[in-house]
């Protein structure tokens, strides 16, 4: 059964024109890109987005950072799309993500680590209806 994540490009990501670059990482990997847009998520989308963090130090930071500019959200289905684009990613730290992987590729700090993945399919649902309600 396929499964389907959300992914994000974050700010960073689209400021450094790599769009493409992850997108056709994607693809390769042979995942399907079946909903896709470019835009500038709003306080509250970014707290539901990320409420299991609310707690966290760095929470004002990622709300902040998230919110800056545009980003660019997608949904990817395939045979386990959560745990492959998660492969693809790399680690939360980029300087802990392996070489070659998007995180590993492109990114010094954590705090701008270029990508976002859903990490189960209970957050895969949950963020897909936050971008995407009309997928659900
Ligand atoms: P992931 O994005 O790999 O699922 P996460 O859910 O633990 O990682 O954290 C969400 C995002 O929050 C992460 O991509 C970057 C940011 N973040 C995590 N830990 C951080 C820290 N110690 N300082 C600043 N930002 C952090
Ligand atoms: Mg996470």
């Amino acid at each position: 059964m396929a499964q389907r994540t959300l992914i994000l490009v974050k700010p960073d990501g689209v400021k450094r024109n790599i769009i493409g670059d992850v997108i056709s990482r994607i693809e390769r990997k042979g995942l399907k890109v079946i909903a896709l847009e470019l835009r500038t998520i709003e306080v509250d989308t970014a707290h539901a987005h990320y409420a299991e963090h609310a707690e966290k130090p760095f929470f004002g930071e990622l709300v902040d950072f998230i919110t800056s500019g545009p980003l660019v959200a997608l949904v990817a289905e395939g045979d386990r799309a959560i745990e492959a684009f998660r492969a693809l990613a790399g680690a939360t730290d980029p300087v802990k993500a392996t070489p070659g992987t998007i995180r590993g590729d492109y990114a010094l700090q954590v705090a701008q680590n270029i990508v976002h993945g859903s990490d189960s399919p209970e957050s895969a649902e949950r963020e897909i209806k936050i971008f995407f309600p009309e997928l659900v």
